[in-house]
């Protein structure tokens, strides 16, 4: 029977405006998620596009990777990570979005940090967006409805692609590009929200604005592909979607017919443009229902086919049900809700565990592309106790991620080509959905506390030497 390959990826995942800090250093430019205040999963968090006194950003401080990137890098080689999913933020590089040259002080940065992979022998795999576009182009355009930022993104992966030619080799256009299928990706992953101010989940919903963002995500990240591979070779571009599994809530065809539908929109249309090269069928009809109409210049279709992506990857966290009338209970999570499964558990932000629910996940996506596939997030978010004696006893964690792992060696076994995994949040960092940091996720624990508090010593969780083991053992002993 198969199991995991020899050179399985095992490692973990952050993204920069989650982790980093030093907001303001050394010449970086204001993103969308430096204007987001903090919150918690019953205080939801805030866009303000001016900053207001005496409130707490969490991005602006995070958990300073910045500083502590050669502490942090040696505690996850001796982890064993063979890679390490993070994401380079645009506003170092380009600190509106718009600029012409890279800002060279945030180029450095980002040298230290392969340099120091590359050290120990750890792969790095960068998100080039992760929910940090420059805010500057929210004003300026509106975000992706406007088509200018295909240009100032594609400057922007020139100048990361030859600085980084030789220390990265792989690579992801956008984190979770299907959220802009949702009202949730209006904000932080389109920016289709200018001059809005407010709760961020009650931003005005404007489909039409969204899927021409997406439209433009698509030909960006396209041609994003398509330099890599002529000018890049050795390069492997990849895309990342929010995989939110859903089942039927029950058989009524009514039920199902429903299901698959959501299951379209929401999880495989924008897979099926980057990785096949071209609208789905099923999106007309979606778009005439409500009433949406794309805007495309001559070329886009070419160049949709022409940047195809090499290998397709996704963050899973959970799955839902779906009625066509809704009478059972809702659950929240990612953002996107659903209904309750009775048969399964939930994390204390409502998030429904289902390991089983990875390995029919990973077989469905494989037997759609039969291309390389890669977990980059998933994982318990949780409220984690440091005791006395300074340890953190994790043992839920463990519980969770051994669960999802046999599962992902129950999809290897059923014939899926599995690269590898990284775990969401290796240390601990903000939460994108709520701003707190009470939502824990890492095998290393920060002091790092909701009211922006706290030393930012880090410390060993149970789950570290844990998913040490697994490492050193290829996923063999859990
Ligand atoms: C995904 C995002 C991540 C991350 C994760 C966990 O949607 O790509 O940025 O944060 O979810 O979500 P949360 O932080 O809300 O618990």
């Amino acid at each position: 029977m198969k199991t995991f390959r020899k050179d399985f990826l095992w490692g973990g995942a952050t993204a920069a405006n989650q982790f980093e800090g030093a907001w303001d250093v050394d010449g970086k430019g204001v993103s969308v998620s430096d204007v987001c205040t903090n919150g918690s999963h019953t205080n939801p968090k805030r866009i303000t596009p001016v900053l207001e006194e005496g409130t707490l950003y969490p991005s602006h401080e995070a958990i300073d990777f910045y500083h502590h990137y050669e502490e942090d890098i040696a505690l996850f080689a001796e982890m064993g990570f063979k890679t390490f999913r993070l994401s380079i933020a645009w506003t170092r590089i380009f600190p509106t979005g718009m600029e012409e040259e890279p800002n060279e002080a945030g180029l450095a940065f980002y040298d230290k940090v392969f340099d120091a992979c590359l050290k120990h022998g750890i792969e790095p795999l960068v998100t080039i967006s992760h929910y940090e576009m420059p805010y500057g182009l929210i004003e300026k355009y509106n975000g992706w409805e406007g088509r200018e930022c295909i240009d100032c993104f594609l400057n922007y992966c020139a100048a990361i692609f030859e600085r980084y030619k030789d220390k990265v080799k792989y690579w992801l256009t956008f984190n979770e590009i299907n959220s802009g299928t949702m009202p949730m990706g209006s904000v932080l992953s389109l920016g289709t929200i200018k001059g809005y101010s407010g709760v961020v989940m009650d931003a005005p919903d404007k489909p039409q604005e969204r899927f021409q963002g997406l439209h433009h995500q698509f030909v960006a990240s396209a041609k994003a592909v398509k330099l890599a591979h002529e000018k890049y070779p050795q390069f492997k571009m990849g895309n990342m979607c929010l995989f939110a599994t859903m089942y039927p809530y029950t058989c009524n065809p009514d039920d199902i017919i429903e299901t698959q539908k959501k299951m379209q929109m929401m999880n495989w249309f924008c897979s099926d443009v980057q990785v096949r090269g071209y609208y789905p069928y099923y999106a007309d009809r979606y778009f005439e229902e409500n009433n949406i109409s794309i805007k495309m210049e001559d070329g886009d279709l070419e160049i949709l086919k022409e940047g195809t992506v090499d290998f397709y990857t996704f963050s899973y966290y959970m799955s839902n049900c779906v009625a066509k009338e809704a009478d059972a209970d809702a659950t929240s999570g990612n953002l996107m809700g659903g209904l309750k499964n009775p048969y399964l558990q939930a994390s204390d932000w409502g998030w429904q565990i289902d390991p089983k629910g990875l390995r029919y996940t990973l077989n469905e996506i494989y037997s759609r592309y039969q291309i390389p596939l890669m977990v980059v997030e998933n994982g318990l978010g949780a409220y984690d106790k440091l005791e006395e004696d300074g340890s953190i006893n994790d043992d839920y964690r463990i519980d969770y991620l051994r669960a999802h792992i046999e599962q992902m060696r129950e999809a290897v076994a059923d014939g899926v080509d599995l690269m590898g995994y990284t775990p969401w949040g290796c240390i601990d960092l903000v939460s994108a959905s709520t701003g707190e940091m009470a939502k824990r996720y890492g095998f290393i624990y920060v002091e790092k506390y909701d009211d922006g508090t706290g030393t930012l010593a880090r410390r060993k969780k149970k789950s570290f030497d844990w998913y040490k083991k697994v490492i050193e053992t290829n996923g063999a002993e859990l």
